[in-house]
């Protein structure tokens, strides 16, 4: 094991590497914005160096500060958390370059999964069912309606170099498909410097469903099951629950079983997420996208494991073997992880950053809350709105709703506004107590809400 790292990352998953530091014996350094000089994760870490002014482009993704403060205070390995440098194969391939192991999988396989039509591509080899659509990059209008004409309407353009839902394009006919597709190549361009767009059959209403997965540098891989992530607003997840009320035993082996042959097919290394749609209607499984970090939601799939995501990850990042056998791997119970975040679900789940005057955290049994707040903190407005993760477990899906919902009752954060009176409704409405949802769920509520407060 090391016997010390830094952590570039603040917020909630700077603590929560942190106390798997500690457990493992490992010190840790933290690195911090001028914004964050009064964060949690600076003061319970055994360093801390400030690598920069608050805009994240000057400190938490300013990777010459951050190798600089790994070099300073002699570290084995970075833990780059979610999110700023996790997927930047650029950022793991100079660590390796400077003898400094990234806790994470190789730059080749970020820079795989970084490229959809490639990760679509090599999974689909790897044995998983694709959505139906173009075997290649789109070059031309052609092409396009040639695709579509063999798929069938609607479609959707997506980046190769897109995912979280950017610059997709769902076309009805071939019209709006021409039309969109110069808008999608531009857009593409702009935004993620690659104008390559493909096309898949669009599947309505979907489910998300994504598998836990990690391997150890020896070829062992585990997959942890399934999260149903299908509470969404604008690819923005609000909520996350495992096991999914619509997988069964039979379909949780199968997804297990090709999750694993897909994952080494490219010798993964690390904790990931390969995401999958389902399509209620047909009731198909389609691989979407693979996700080469540790996740938001991982706590989930802790609650109904019992394994520490954060310290596998440590072990096989410091070449151990995984000493846990697939067989010994059970789905316990039911979890959920309602995120909190500064935000006013009343008016558009505008940001609501500021100072916290009064902060009531809740308890008792099977009741866990990953957060960096205080009370008297302030949440600054450069990063993202996330404030804490509530993480509650049950016997089964209804136990687990009802210590969510008494959970939530507890949960007194002010003056600022979070998403917790949106959580609380959630936890009351009855389609989402049937377990009725799918990723227009959040979108469809919201309208109705709207409706009614207009009558
Ligand atoms: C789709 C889809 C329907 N059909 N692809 C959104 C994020 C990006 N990673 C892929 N996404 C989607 N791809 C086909 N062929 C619907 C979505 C989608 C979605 C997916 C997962 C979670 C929430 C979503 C919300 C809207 C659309």
């Amino acid at each position: 094991m090391f016997s010390k790292i830094l952590i570039a990352n603040r917020g909630e998953i700077a603590l929560r590497i942190i106390r798997a530091c500690r457990e493992l014996g490992v010190r840790t350094v933290a690195v911090y914005s001028q914004a964050d000089r009064d964060s949690l994760h600076v003061r319970l870490a055994d360093e801390a160096i400030c690598i920069g002014q608050a805009a994240s482009s000057s400190s938490y993704l300013n990777i010459p500060a951050i190798i600089s403060a790994a070099e300073i205070t002699d570290v084995e390995a970075i833990h780059p958390g979610y999110g700023f440098l996790a997927e930047n194969p650029h950022f793991a391939e100079i660590c390796q370059s400077c003898k400094i192991t990234f806790i994470g999988p190789t730059p080749e396989n970020i820079r795989l999964m970084g490229d959809k039509m490639a990760a679509r591509t090599s999974m689909h080899k790897a044995g998983l069912p694709i959505i139906p659509g173009s075997a290649s990059v789109i070059r031309s209008k052609e092409e396009a309606l040639k695709t579509a004409k063999s798929i069938g309407y609607p479609v959707i353009i997506k980046a190769a170099s897109g995912g979280g839902g950017k610059g997709m394009r769902i076309c009805h006919n071939d019209l709006t498909l021409v039309s969109s597709l110069m808008t999608a190549q531009a857009e593409a361009e702009a935004n993620f410097g690659n104008p390559d767009v493909y096309i898949e059959k669009y599947i309505e209403k979907p489910r998300h469903i994504e598998v836990q997965i990690i391997g150890d540098s020896s070829g062992h891989v585990l997959q942890l099951g399934e999260r149903d992530c299908s509470i969404q607003r604008r690819h923005q997840k609000l909520l996350e629950e495992s096991p999914s009320s619509v997988v069964d035993n039979k379909m949780r082996k199968r997804l297990g079983e090709m999750v694993l042959k897909g994952i080494k097919s490219i010798n993964y290394v690390s904790c990931g997420t390969i995401e999958f749609l389902l399509d209620e209607k047909t009731n198909n499984f389609y691989f979407m996208e693979m996700n080469t970090r540790i996740q938001v939601e991982h706590p989930v799939t802790e609650m109904v494991t019992g394994i520490d995501l954060i310290k596998e990850q440590l072990r096989v990042a410091s070449g151990e073997k995984l000493k846990i056998h697939q067989d010994s791997i059970q789905i316990r119970g039911a979890a959920i992880e309602c995120r909190i975040n500064a935000e006013d679900p009343d008016n558009n789940f505008m940001p609501s950053p500021g100072k916290i005057e009064t902060l009531v955290l809740p308890g008792g049994p099977n009741v866990r809350v990953d957060t960096h707040i205080y009370a008297g903190y302030e949440i600054p407005p450069q990063y993202d709105s996330l404030v804490a993760k509530l993480i509650v477990h049950g016997n089964n899906r209804q136990e687990a709703i009802r210590t969510m919902y008494r959970a939530l009752a507890e949960f007194h954060i002010a003056p600022i506004k979070t998403t917790i009176p949106f959580h609380l409704k959630l936890m009351q409405n009855p389609l989402f107590l049937k377990g009725d949802i799918s990723t227009h769920f959040v979108q469809d509520l919201l309208k109705e809400e709207a409706v009614e407060r207009k009558e």
